[in-house]
């Protein structure tokens, strides 16, 4: 089985309602910037990144995948995905201008798309194919009630409908208001709706410097949170294990981190307690697995980050040991060829051989249009 071609795919794909915001971020579509892998036996593998739909961007990050990578995978094994890593990550011309940022990106779609053709080749649900079992019980949350742009009413509704009528029993809610009681109030009217037993996740997106976030961050225990996600600027290994000293909250990191090392240096710090790599921020399945290793050899639970909407970590949570319990947010279901089923607030393992970012043919339409 030899790699013939690649070939760029950008998704934009709108979120509820037409808009939503966290604390330093609004945006109206989710991107997914990728790859299609074409192999000589007919199979393709499908690896995206997850973005704010800034579209000169997404172009950069595909250009980067099909034109500076493209050509040294041509001729190669997909299935030798690790291999392959190791000769785009350490041994290519790429790497010499980019250790994180757009060429860390493009990395991480390729490698989504060839664990993508493994698997297929396989005839194997990823999750299979890394030993995994349907049996395990993978629990979903949901962030999409939890918006800073709802106003509080819709916020509790929001939360409500997700609870009582979809079955979840834990939703984030987005912190990081321009005054800090309204989090406090926000927070205060979800909790009293949704009754005491709903675990309940916050999220500051960074928001905080450190006395702010010592400050509010005391007042959670209140409140009973399973943690607080990314308080201060999301690289501050420093900050972050002073906080963690400060509050009894757990603290909870990773969507922003690109590299394995990072997660080292925040974990040897003490300064994250649920560790959330992200399958597209890190280069891929390649190196989120070694994430995941690392903080479960360290008693810390891995919940990722849903820059996939979950479509590639529901594998990786069937399949690691150290997850329980993952991110869910709705935007590319549409979009996605087996969209993640979720029954009872827990993820249904997919069937489908693959990886789990094969885009409708519909969307493939869409995107030549972009
Ligand atoms: C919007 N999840 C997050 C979205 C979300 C962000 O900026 O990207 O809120 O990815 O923090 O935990
Ligand atoms: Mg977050």
């Amino acid at each position: 089985m030899k790699i013939t071609h690649l070939t760029p795919i950008i998704l934009h794909a709108p979120v509820t309602r037409g808009g939503i915001a966290d604390s330093t971020h609004s945006i109206t579509h989710w991107g997914a910037p990728g790859v299609a892998i074409h192999a000589d036996n007919g199979l393709v593998g499908y690896g995206f990144s997850g973005t704010h739909a800034h579209l000169p961007t997404d172009r950069l990050i595909v250009q980067c995948a099909t034109e500076a990578f493209g050509p040294l995978l041509v001729g190669e094994d997909p299935r030798e995905v690790r291999y392959l890593w190791e000769k785009l990550h350490k041994h290519s011309p790429v790497l010499w201008v980019g250790r994180s940022g757009i060429t860390h990106l493009a990395l991480g779609a390729i490698d989504i798309a060839l664990w993508d053709l493994k698997a297929k080749a396989a005839g194997l649900p990823l999750w299979k194919l890394l030993g995994g079992s349907s049996r395990k019980r993978v629990e979903a949350y949901n962030t999409d009630g939890g918006w800073l742009n709802w106003p509080i009413e819709q916020l509790v509704s929001d939360c409500r409908r997700l609870v009582e009528q979809d079955g979840y029993r834990a939703v984030k809610i987005k912190l990081g208001s321009a005054d800090a009681n309204e989090d406090l109030r926000r927070l205060g009217a979800v909790r009293s709706a949704l009754g005491p037993s709903v675990r309940i996740m916050t999220d500051a997106n960074g928001k905080w410097n450190l006395p702010l976030a010592v400050q509010i961050g005391r007042r959670l225990r209140e409140f009973d949170v399973v943690w607080l996600e990314e308080p201060i600027a999301f690289d501050d290994v420093g900050g972050h294990a002073r906080l963690a000293q400060a509050i009894d909250t757990p603290i909870a990191l990773g969507e922003q981190l690109y590299l394995a090392h990072q997660f080292r240096d925040f974990i040897h710090a003490g300064a994250v307690h649920y560790v959330q790599p992200d399958v597209v921020r890190l280069a891929g399945i390649t190196e989120w697995w070694q994430v995941a290793d690392l903080a479960h050899s360290y008693s810390l639970p891995v919940v990722p980050h849903v820059g996939d909407m979950c479509q590639v970590h529901q594998h990786l949570c069937f399949a690691h040991p150290g997850c329980a319990l993952l991110e869910y947010i709705p935007w590319l279901r549409d979009w996605m060829r087996h969209p993640a089923q979720i029954q009872d607030g827990h993820f249904v393992a997919p069937e489908a051989p693959g990886a789990g970012m094969e885009p409708t043919v519909e969307a493939l339409e869409r995107i030549n249009r972009i």
